[in-house]
């Protein structure tokens, strides 16, 4: 394996959200990272890109968060077709819904159909934040109960933000949830399932809660790309449709194992190559195995199944966070 190939990982989709790109948790200089690492004929930027509700107070920008806008551009002008659907933070982007800039395409939704033809709602799922708070009670109510949720859910945000409150967030109420989380996470992951079978989907593609998920709900494949915050993770479809979700940290930390094994005479050399931007990671794991979407990268299975363990413990190939 060569883990310095120039070679790009070559994807046929790539889905990523939750960037908050504005805000000092942003892992920008990871995400540039990983956009760097691979070529797509689709990229799908899932919502809360841009943290534009932080916009007004503390505002964070550097040259990582340049990069990542460079580099979502670059993708375009090579011919992937970018596609913008806003989330609750970046909402303010909805009010140019359809509009076509710079090759990326703003859109309230979108879907794509993987190579293997399973067709896939694409959205971001703050649609369902108030549905996923109340579902006890709505549980009670009935259908009625729950399509006013839907509704409530758009105007309580709107006046939150009219008065100036910071959005209603449903990761941190998520990670608030200590013995509710699960449950919460649960009727979200159904909420979206249950909006794509409704619709005809096979599957759902969104983000927003902040925990990277490929599971089977009754049927339906929901798939969380997770985010680039909490944790650093994409979700992938290979050219053949299979879909993965990458934990870029874990990659990355593969790739800094490999580097030194192959380097190990000249120390320090891994910490520059990953600061030059690693420019291929993901290349590192092509010789492994293509087996069943586990939820792992390729790389961190080849890594972990080396036994290799560089520094600190070694991670669970655990992508979900612990939101
Ligand atoms: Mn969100």
């Amino acid at each position: 394996m060569n883990a310095l190939s120039a070679e790009r990982l070559a994807y046929r989709a790539v889905f990523i959200s939750d960037a908050h790109l504005g805000t000092r948790g942003a892992q920008a200089e990871a995400l540039a990272g990983f956009l760097r690492s691979m070529t797509t004929e689709h990229l799908f930027l899932v919502g809360d890109m841009i943290d534009g509700w932080r916009l007004r107070r503390s505002w964070y920008w550097d040259a990582a968060h340049d990069e990542v806008l460079r580099l979502v551009l670059r993708h375009a002008r090579s011919g992937a077709a970018v596609t913008y659907v806003p989330g609750n933070h970046d909402e303010i982007l909805r009010r140019w819904l359809g509009l076509e800039v710079a090759g990326v395409r703003l859109a309230r939704e979108s879907e794509h159909t993987t190579a293997d033809g399973r067709r896939l709602l694409v959205m971001h799922g703050d649609e369902f934040d108030s549905v996923v708070r109340y579902a006890p009670f709505l549980a009670l109510l009935g259908d009625w109960a729950y399509a006013q949720a839907l509704v409530l859910n758009r105007h309580f945000n709107a006046a939150r933000r009219r008065l100036g409150y910071p959005y209603w967030s449903l990761s941190q109420w998520l990670k608030r949830q200590v013995k509710g989380a699960v449950k919460a996470i649960d009727r979200f992951e159904g909420a979206l399932a249950g909006e794509a079978r409704r619709r005809g989907f096979d599957g759902v593609v969104c983000g927003h809660i902040h925990h990277a998920e490929m599971r089977t709900v009754d049927g339906i494949l929901y798939l969380n790309d997770g985010d680039w915050v909490e944790s650093c993770t994409a979700l992938v479809e290979h050219p053949d449709g299979r879909l993965e979700l990458v934990d870029w940290t874990l990659a990355s930390r593969g790739l800094a194992a490999v580097l030194a094994s192959e380097r190990e005479a000249i120390p320090g050399s891994v910490d520059a190559a990953m600061a030059s931007g690693s420019q291929s990671a993901a290349d590192a794991g092509r010789g492994a195995e293509p087996g069943p979407a586990t939820g792992v990268h390729d790389l961190a299975r080849a890594w972990l199944a080396s036994g290799g363990a560089a520094e600190g413990g070694a991670p669970g190939p655990n992508v979900a966070s612990n939101a």
